[in-house]
């Protein structure tokens, strides 16, 4: 496949470079696309690379280190592009974990989601990349995703994206400390971390309507005990009790999700071993939170940082959905 000859941005050829990663940083910002060539070649090696992670990838903080944890960025890649002038850019030295729903809603979900990829190619152990809800088929194509695909580039890069998702994991464990995953805990309190490591994910492509996938990209921390029904009509909400369970069960300080708008952007709740963590500033043009980030050192203290929503040029979120009159999930 041909490189279009008025493409004047840095090539790719079989690595992934820093130069291009920085090149197309700038290009987006411009509004400008990526030869087909190169979205391709993005989404199959990131699809390679993610497929042969374990299902919960482990991963510690050396001294001297960081990782950063985010959660939903939803397509608002200005906000993205705040994290990064506040906090840095991924590198070797400073991972990053993106805990799902990167597309849908913003308008510029392909550029977050490319961007994130060549990252992860760039950097394949130290960025990490977390399935949520939203990296699904059902929800591509209610909240705007693959109508933003077929937009900018072609039903293709809708297909590829979609087959790179099913392979994405669906928690990463730092350190031993922070279980970090999209939704939250389970409708079992026998479900342990071994569990999570022995679930197969490759055997179903989407998380459907039940069972341990479903529950890891869905549910929700409520304040009374016990468990009760989602409001989303998919998942089911855990109380106070239930994190405390899970904790100590398998030796965590806390849970980290995110999955759920925070106004500060992130909160600490069941005495603080649940954790939500939102990195999209006012959600969707409209909710005035906040976003934030975690940073975690070699001392495996939590240091959050909130952030406040940027300009972006002038296209609405949900541009390119559907139904752009469809509820909050
Ligand atoms: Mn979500």
């Amino acid at each position: 496949m041909a490189i279009p000859s008025d493409y004047d941005g840095v090539k790719l050829g079989d690595k992934m470079t820093q130069e291009f990663v920085d090149d197309i940083i700038e290009r987006f910002k411009e509004g400008k696309k990526l030869p087909l060539k190169y979205v391709y070649q993005i989404i199959l090696a990131v699809k390679d690379i993610c497929y042969n992670e374990p299902t919960m990838v482990e991963t510690h903080v050396d001294q001297g280190k960081k990782i950063t944890v985010c959660g939903d960025t939803h397509g608002q890649y200005f906000d993205l592009m705040e994290i990064f002038r506040i906090n840095g850019r991924p590198s070797a030295d400073h991972a990053y974990l993106f805990n799902g729903d990167f597309v849908d809603r913003g308008s510029w979900s392909c550029e977050i989601a490319l961007l994130l990829y060549a990252y992860k190619w760039l950097h394949p152990t130290s960025m990490f990349l977390n399935r949520g809800n939203h990296e699904t088929d059902d929800m591509n194509r209610m909240y705007g995703f693959e109508g933003e695909c077929k937009a900018k580039y072609n039903d293709r890069t809708f297909k590829l994206f979609s087959e790179s998702f099913s392979a994405l994991p669906l928690a990463t464990l730092i350190g031993d400390k922070y279980f970090v995953l999209h939704g939250g805990l389970f409708s079992d309190d026998n479900i342990t971390l071994d569990d999570v490591r022995k679930l197969n994910r490759h055997n179903q492509k989407q998380p459907g309507q039940s069972g341990l996938m479903m529950e890891m990209l869905w549910t929700d921390p409520q304040t009374a005990p016990g468990r009760g029904p989602s409001k989303r009509g998919v998942g089911l909400q855990f109380g106070p009790d239930v994190t405390k369970r899970f904790c100590e069960k398998n030796g965590l300080e806390a849970i980290i999700r995110s999955h759920e708008v925070r106004m500060e952007g992130y909160e600490e709740e069941h005495d603080s071993k649940c954790i939500t963590i939102f990195s999209a500033p006012n959600y969707c043009d409209s909710t005035g939170n906040k976003g934030a980030f975690i940073n975690i050192e070699d001392d495996y203290k939590l240091k959050f940082q909130k952030f406040d929503a940027v300009k972006h040029p002038d296209i609405k979120p949900m541009a390119y959905a559907s139904s752009p009159m469809m509820g909050m999930m």
